[in-house]
């Protein structure tokens, strides 16, 4: 395990092949090897999972939510308790989500000034203020290794004002985390702060965003404001006028994504690291990932099905437990149906970001890539 405190963030590229990168961030926690995905651990917890096995499956580093956990157990709480690493037990290295678009999705009663979002948290009904300089703050209390700014993520299709205006305000508000990042020493302290490229679908305001965020002494770049309702190509569209105005020698992280096919198709445009509920949730409503595409476990024609969902996998939740069984324990609604898929779904996930690395390394990704969606285009057998 590595816990070198106070060493400094980095980022080396270890090899391209395209646009696709191969790198590897190191952080006060441990070294993250890219791309990466990282799963979603919103409450402090990867939901279904013992965080030995995440580690095991080769996850590198988990996501955990500002929002969540501003509310409930309240980040005050979890420093006094010695941080969100030793709270959760994750020795490893943690990214935040700063709450912007949590509060977006997830609060009620919200307004947006140019101070920050006020809101009523879903928990208890208190009214909240969240600001640029609170969210970094509350991040800071967690003891998050990679920081998110605070930003505005608008629902498409919008109007360009309207996408404008959020990409604007979320340029004054990446101003602002910088300044309370730093005067709360964090980057003394080996932590990252990442700014966040919004503008909607607009290639012009994309470029804007990300120009002017170059600018400014982030570590690393995130994508944000995709995957929010518009079609795979135009997110892909997006991402290919993105990602070549932001910086070559930084962590480049597109949020919220998605399915193997955005992932493998978005790694082909230059992006780093991911994160997804998807796996993790799809793994508690009985839909499985493997090779060969999606599997429903609560389909009725698994009934009678002694075969494993993958028996090339080397994960036991996939060459161990037959199809039958698993439909059984999603149809009984059993705690294990849940544990079984997502012990799947991140198996899988994570075997995919692991062929990636090393095609990237071997310069062969494009027939990985090819290899990859022809045995998705089978479909599940
Ligand atoms: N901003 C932040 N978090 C996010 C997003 C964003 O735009 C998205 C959009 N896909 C997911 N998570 N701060």
């Amino acid at each position: 395990m590595t816990n070198n405190d106070n060493a400094p963030f980095s980022f080396r590229l270890i090899a391209t092949d395209g646009m696709a990168r191969r790198g590897e961030i190191r952080t006060p926690h441990g070294t993250v090897r890219t791309p990466a995905f990282m799963p979603v651990g919103t409450q402090a917890t990867v939901k279904a999972m013992y965080p030995d096995q995440v580690r095991e499956l080769g996850s590198d580093v988990v996501l955990g939510n500002t929002y969540h956990l501003m509310l409930r157990p309240t980040a005050e709480r979890v420093a006094r308790l010695g941080g969100l690493h030793k709270f959760m037990n994750w020795p490893h290295t943690i990214l935040t989500d700063s709450g912007g678009f949590q509060v977006m999705s997830l609060a009620q009663l919200r307004k947006l000034s140019e101070k920050g979002v006020t809101f009523q948290s879903h928990v208890d009904g208190q009214k909240i203020e969240m600001t640029p300089e609170r969210s970094i703050e509350i991040q800071q209390l967690l003891g998050s290794d990679i920081q998110m700014q605070l930003d505005e993520c608008i629902a498409l299709p919008a109007p360009r004002e309207e996408a404008e205006r959020a990409m604007r305000l979320s340029l004054r508000w990446a101003e602002r985390s910088r300044v309370q990042f730093e005067a709360m020493g964090g980057p003394g302290r080996g932590q990252a702060l990442y700014g966040i490229v919004q503008g909607g679908t607009d290639p012009e305001l994309r470029l804007e965003s990300a120009g002017m965020l170059s600018q400014m002494p982030f570590e690393g770049y995130s994508v944000g404001g995709l995957a929010v309702g518009e079609p795979q190509e135009v997110m892909l569209k997006t991402l290919e006028i993105t990602t070549p105005a932001m910086p070559a020698d930084k962590p480049r992280y597109l949020m919220g994504v998605g399915t193997p096919e955005d992932i493998l198709e978005s790694v082909a445009r230059g992006i780093d690291q991911f994160d997804c509920v998807l796996p993790t949730r799809a793994g508690r409503h009985g839909l499985a990932y493997t090779r060969y595409g999606k599997v429903n476990l609560k389909n009725a024609r698994h009934a009678d099905d002694p075969r494993p969902l993958d028996e090339t996998s080397p994960c036991e939740a996939s060459n161990r437990y037959s199809r039958a069984y698993l439909h059984h324990l999603v149809k009984a609604g059993e705690g294990l149906a849940a544990m079984l898929l997502t012990w799947n779904n991140l198996a899988y996930y994570q075997q995919l970001m692991q062929g990636i690395r090393d095609a990237i390394e071997a310069q062969t990704f494009e027939e990985f890539r090819a290899r990859t969606r022809a045995d998705w285009a089978k479909g599940d057998i």
